[in-house]
């Protein structure tokens, strides 16, 4: 294929950020005095619905919410509350990169590929996990970031890749994507573009159907990834030259 972008999705993809976006949302709910706690396995389940506040709301109808209770109206400051927490955990540097990101981002500039963000989270939390985890180079190199409330429609409408890909510029045909979760892949290829998965420990059961490739992860030289479906059998770590290979 021809292969002008790779878009990055965060939560998942980048780095495993689900359970700390989880223990985020159980510290805020403490101090609104909510005897809510959202463990592991319901959290898996929750991740159903993209974007934190639309997470909130959805689960204030799961338990029966009144429709004019008072906490809707509370959502985008709950959230913010949130997103305060997670972005601090992030910069302490509570995360690590997953493998591959960093290499495969630096041979896509070295070959003149452009490389981008797509996510449903918040920018502050991409701001985050750029300044503390990323270095300087590739955070310079990483111009479009399409994140959070910038589109209408989070995930998986295709709203956000659609708007990646007009700032670049370019053709979604041009264009991987990179995502972990079945709302992810369903915005990219939805959007046109074709999308190599490496699921999350959240999401690794999710339905992968319609990606070019799944993989355990980017992998690195002597730390091959596990192949596990699609195109991109045979190499020891995704690379410019492996993804310019595939068949669209
Ligand atoms: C990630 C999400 C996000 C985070 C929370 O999905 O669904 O909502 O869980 O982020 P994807 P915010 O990786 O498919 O983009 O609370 O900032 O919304
Ligand atoms: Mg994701």
């Amino acid at each position: 294929m021809t292969l002008k972008a790779l878009i990055f999705d965060v939560d998942g993809t980048l780095a495993a950020t689900e359970e700390l976006h989880r223990r985020a949302f159980n510290q805020m709910f403490a101090d609104y005095d909510l005897d809510w706690h959202w463990d592991q396995t319901l959290y898996r389940r929750l991740l159903g619905v993209t974007g934190g506040k639309e997470r909130i709301a959805s689960y204030l109808n799961e338990i029966g919410y009144p429709a004019d209770g008072g906490l809707r109206g509370q959502i985008p400051e709950m959230h913010a509350k949130k997103t305060g927490y997670y972005a601090g955990y992030v910069t302490s540097g509570a995360l690590e990169l997953r493998p591959g990101v960093v290499r495969l981002m630096r041979e896509a500039v070295a070959e003149n590929i452009a490389i981008a963000i797509a996510t449903t989270t918040s920018i502050a939390n991409v701001r985050a996990l750029l300044d503390t985890n990323f270095p300087t180079d590739l955070v310079e190199a990483l111009k479009i970031i399409g994140a959070g409330d910038m589109v209408e429609n989070k995930k998986p409408a295709p709203d956000v890749y659609k708007l990646v890909v007009e700032k670049l510029t370019v053709e979604p045909g041009e264009c991987l994507a990179f995502e972990d979760s079945r709302n992810g892949l369903l915005s990219a290829i939805s959007a046109g573009i074709p999308t190599l998965i490496t699921p999350d420990t959240y999401t690794d059961d999710h339905d992968f159907t319609g990606a070019i490739s799944v993989a355990s992860d980017l992998g690195e030289p002597g730390a091959p990834y596990s192949y596990i479906s699609g195109q991109g059998e045979g190499h020891e770590f995704v690379s410019i030259a492996m993804l310019k290979e595939f068949q669209v």
